[in-house]
């Protein structure tokens, strides 16, 4: 059996977003800004694909979503945005306030920009992984110009105090942005409840394809390109328009929004399941009070197991996971939020990440507790670090 449970990394392409895309790799190839016939004819689809992606955010779309190649652009694009905008002749305005756990798509690009006088504080997590809003507002200073704030932490699931820190930025009178790639498809994603002025979201991350992503801008609060050319998306964002995916990302986020109940009711249970199973192995530590968390993450630290040989044993019976986020996997470092939640370096190098999806089923639920269980026992039995911390305690 595979088992495929990195869905905080990639996800599979829903099968009817990969119907919806092909005809555009066949005959409708044409460029949109093309005035003949090939150009027209794909106009409806993005049209549609566009008007699918304000209804999944419940925006209206005389705000703007701006497509682009991933999140990772779209976080670049909001921050040095706001630096070319307001920070770069105004040193009374140079501050920005996010958390300690940002994906490095905001962390990078952060540090990037410290370079050239961006003021920045970084704001702890709690040993659950979570984010008070107190703790946001106390950084906030009369320099602040952005607060930005991911919707949920991709490697714990914690969901963040979004709507009460959308409300300090008003009061505030801060813009305010969100990461939003770990909640669409996840949670609920209103934002005619909660008041932001960017949104970052990934198709990926919602069974749609990749290389695809947008950027929601809401109206009034336009920013300065980071591509600069032709006249797509309205002179917002140049490079010829990749219609097959923007029209797969269009449905993909439609059966995203359409399936958040499902997620919150049967991926629940199922994340759930497999969670109860994990808690019962001895010496198990799981980050984040479950009901803080989105429905399909768990982030579990083994003690006395390498984060690497857990995933090796499991990806030797079929079962795929992870020791964090996809983009540091190649660096055997300690799990750098398993670090920020204070939890001791031992622990950090211990961390496992599983995440489900809609797709997942109760058999594969089943097959993963049988083997992550045999898995764990083998390993510590083998584990000189896990002997000696049982004769030490
Ligand atoms: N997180 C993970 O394993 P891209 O690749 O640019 O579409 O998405 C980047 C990104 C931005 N923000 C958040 C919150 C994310 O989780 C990600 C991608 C993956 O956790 C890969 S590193």
């Amino acid at each position: 059996m595979r088992v495929y449970l990195d869905n905080n990394a990639t996800t599979k392409i829903d099968p009817l977003v990969k119907v919806k895309m092909q005809p555009f790799f066949e005959d409708l190839y044409g460029n949109p800004n093309s005035l003949h016939q090939y150009g027209i004819e794909v106009r409806p689809a993005l049209n549609e694909a566009l008007g699918s992606m304000y209804d999944a955010l419940n925006a209206p779309d005389e705000d703007d979503i701006i497509i682009t190649s991933c999140a990772t652009e779209s976080n670049n694009a909001v921050l040095k945005g706001i630096f070319f905008k307001y920070i770069l002749n105004n040193p009374e305005k140079n501050h920005i306030v996010t958390t300690a756990v940002e994906h490095p798509a905001i962390l990078d690009t952060l540090l990037f920009l410290q370079e050239y006088g961006v003021d920045v504080t970084f704001v702890d997590v709690d040993e659950d992984g979570g984010i008070s809003p107190e703790a946001i507002k106390n950084a906030i200073t009369d320099k602040t110009i952005l607060i930005s704030m991911m919707w949920a932490n991709n490697e714990t699931g914690m969901i963040f105090p979004i709507k009460e820190v959308s409300e300090i930025a008003k009061e505030k009178g801060i813009l305010f942005h969100s990461d939003a790639v770990q909640a669409i498809g996840k949670l609920k994603v209103d934002l005619s409840d909660v008041d932001v002025d960017y949104l970052t979201f990934s198709a990926h991350k919602f069974h749609g394809p990749k290389g695809i992503g947008g950027l929601y801008v809401k109206k009034g609060k336009s920013l300065p390109n980071l591509l600069h050319g032709g006249e797509q998306m309205g002179g917002k964002r140049a490079g010829t328009l990749n219609v097959a995916y923007i029209v797969g990302m269009g449905l993909a986020m439609k059966q995203a929004a359409n399936h958040v109940e499902v997620m919150d009711t049967k991926v629940r249970a199922l994340r759930d399941k497999l969670e109860d199973a994990i808690a019962k192995i001895p010496d198990t530590i799981i980050v984040g009070e479950r009901a803080k968390r989105t429905p399909n993450t768990i982030l579990v630290s083994l003690r006395g197991i390498e984060g690497e040989s857990m995933l090796w044993d499991l990806n030797r019976a079929g079962i795929a996971a992870s020791t964090g986020s996809a983009c540091a996997s190649e660096s055997l470092e300690a799990n750098p939020i398993m670090t920020a939640i204070g939890k001791g370096p031992e622990l950090a190098h211990t961390a496992m990440r599983l995440s489900l999806s809609r797709f997942t089923t109760e058999d594969e639920i089943d097959y993963t507790i049988e083997v992550f269980t045999k898995a764990v026992e083998r390993l510590r039995s083998i584990s000189s670090s896990y002997a000696y911390t049982n004769i030490a305690s």
